[in-house]
């Protein structure tokens, strides 16, 4: 669609109202006109304007504002762009929102459409698009820094300078097999086309050994709290929450469903999993909350495995948790209920499947003894977990998969070898840039061409 016949839309772009201020935003052909029918005029480009809006019809002024005139193309949308800072009460709001419903051309934006727009008009590559989102939905420091730095194409500009780099390489193939019978043009271009796929193999494989990093940052790191019932595992996960939101009562099987809270520590994000007991039971419901902590407690980054200090039997519990968990994440046994008479301290443990455990810590969830020291190994866990090496490059599933589909398609490339099939290579090449055109959203075959005759100039 081109840009005079596309819709103008407006949307609410501030918070929740009523608020000190409010943002309403206009992108679209008919910004100029929503500006002209509002106040009469258009403000000089990029600069804050006092203005009065009035109803066109009645007349009558709603607000006094500040208005902002950002023109196309070098807006945020890429379009022509209208922006309103009013008074942010709930009439003055719905007043200024009708009044631009009322004009012709202009409807309300669905949501993400200026974003959209920015997409579609090269304002902002796909990765881009996907750390503004990350930005706006950030909790803490290390998530707004990745976040970021998404957002300024930390990604999107390595991902690009990948495909620029393939895209010569599969015009050397290309103009192998298009012209290898013609003056002039080497017959093996396949061998330097190569050596470019072979460098940018090693180059993307190393970007993705930072992957699990940078997806568990916008994630968060997880940590179960699991084990058997009536441990105290609600009341340790209260006293991490530093609230009240689990359940906690002397009958076995209380917890049921998979509580969660979201910690900050040191600037990382760490999710919290509060899980049923684990043990056989007949009842249906506490059977289904059972199978749901073995499969949280599975795919956690951490669990702590609270048991009962010195209960004996329950202990014994601890040996189910190291066969579910093969292969799976680091397990903490955290013995509870230490201010109990009869507690054995940790230095006598005289159980083995106690002893399997890394990382053994003695604590009373209800005193509190003990449960600083818990923290900073966790704090220490989460830090080592999210530190070393720059930062990540790829933080979602879908930047994995692209990687991963390109590094396919030129391992191969590169078996092919040099005296390989050029078609084969050629394709092969092709899939690669094809997949991280779909990384950025920027697959286009146009660009090929280009460089065959940009490089090689064949003029016929
Ligand atoms: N003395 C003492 N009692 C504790 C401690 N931690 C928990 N309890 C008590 O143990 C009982 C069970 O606590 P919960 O936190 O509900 O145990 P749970 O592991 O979540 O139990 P389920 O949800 O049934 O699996 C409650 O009566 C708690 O008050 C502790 O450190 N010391
Ligand atoms: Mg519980």
């Amino acid at each position: 669609m081109t840009q005079a016949n596309r819709d103008t839309i407006y949307a609410l772009s501030s918070g929740r109202l009523p608020a000190a201020i409010a943002v309403v935003r206009i992108s679209g052909p008919r910004a100029r006109f929503a500006f002209e029918t509002m106040m009469g005029r258009v403000p000089e480009p990029r600069k804050a304007t006092l203005a009065r809006l009035r109803d066109p019809i009645t007349a009558e002024t709603i607000d006094e504002a500040l208005a902002l005139w950002f023109p196309g193309p070098k807006s945020e949308t890429g379009e022509d762009m209208a922006e309103l800072q009013l008074h942010g009460g709930r009439a003055v709001i719905a007043a200024v929102l009708t009044i631009l419903g009322r004009i012709e051309g202009l409807r309300m934006a669905e949501p993400g459409e200026f974003t959209r727009r920015a997409f579609e008009n090269g304002r902002l590559d796909l990765t881009a698009v996907e750390g503004l989102a990350d930005l706006i939905s950030a909790e803490t420091e290390a998530q707004r820094r990745q976040a970021f730095r998404q957002l300024k194409g930390f990604l999107g500009a390595r991902a690009e300078s990948w495909r620029a780099r393939l895209i010569e390489a599969l015009a050397l193939v290309e103009a192998g097999i298009d012209f290898s019978d013609e003056a002039g043009v080497p017959e093996d271009l396949i061998g330097p086309a190569l050596v470019v796929a072979r460098g940018l193999q090693a180059e993307i494989t190393e970007a993705l050994a930072g992957a699990a990093r940078g997806e568990r940052l916008r994630e968060g790191l997880v940590v179960a709290i699991a084990g058997p019932p009536n441990a105290g595992k609600s009341t340790l996960f209260n006293r991490i929450a530093r609230r009240e939101a689990a359940i906690v009562s002397p009958i076995p099987g209380t917890t049921r469903d998979v509580i969660e809270v979201h910690l900050d520590l040191d600037g990382y994000p760490v999710t919290v999993l509060d899980t049923a007991g684990i043990r056989d039971s007949d009842d249906p419901v506490e059977q289904e909350g059972v199978r749901r902590a073995r499969a949280r407690a599975g795919d956690a980054d951490l669990v702590l495995w609270v048991v009962e200090a010195g209960s004996g039997p329950e202990s014994g519990n601890t040996h189910r948790i190291s066969v579910d968990m093969e292969g799976g994440p680091e397990v903490w046994l955290v013995r509870n209920k230490i201010d109990l008479p009869g507690v054995i301290s940790p230095e006598m443990i005289i159980n083995e499947q106690e002893l399997q455990f890394i990382i053994i810590l003695s604590l009373s969830a209800v005193t509190g003894e003990g449960l600083n020291h818990l923290m900073n190994h966790i704090s220490r866990y989460v830090g080592e977990f999210f530190t070393g090496g720059e930062g990540a490059l790829i933080t979602r599933e879908r930047h994995r998969k692209a990687l991963e589909e390109t590094i396919g398609a030129l391992e191969r490339a590169v078996k092919e070898g040099p005296k390989g099939r050029e078609d084969i290579v050629a394709e092969e090449l092709r899939l690669a840039s094809r997949a991280l055109g779909r990384l950025t959203g920027r697959v286009d075959v146009e660009d090929v061409l280009d460089v065959i005759f940009r490089d090689f100039c064949i003029g016929k």
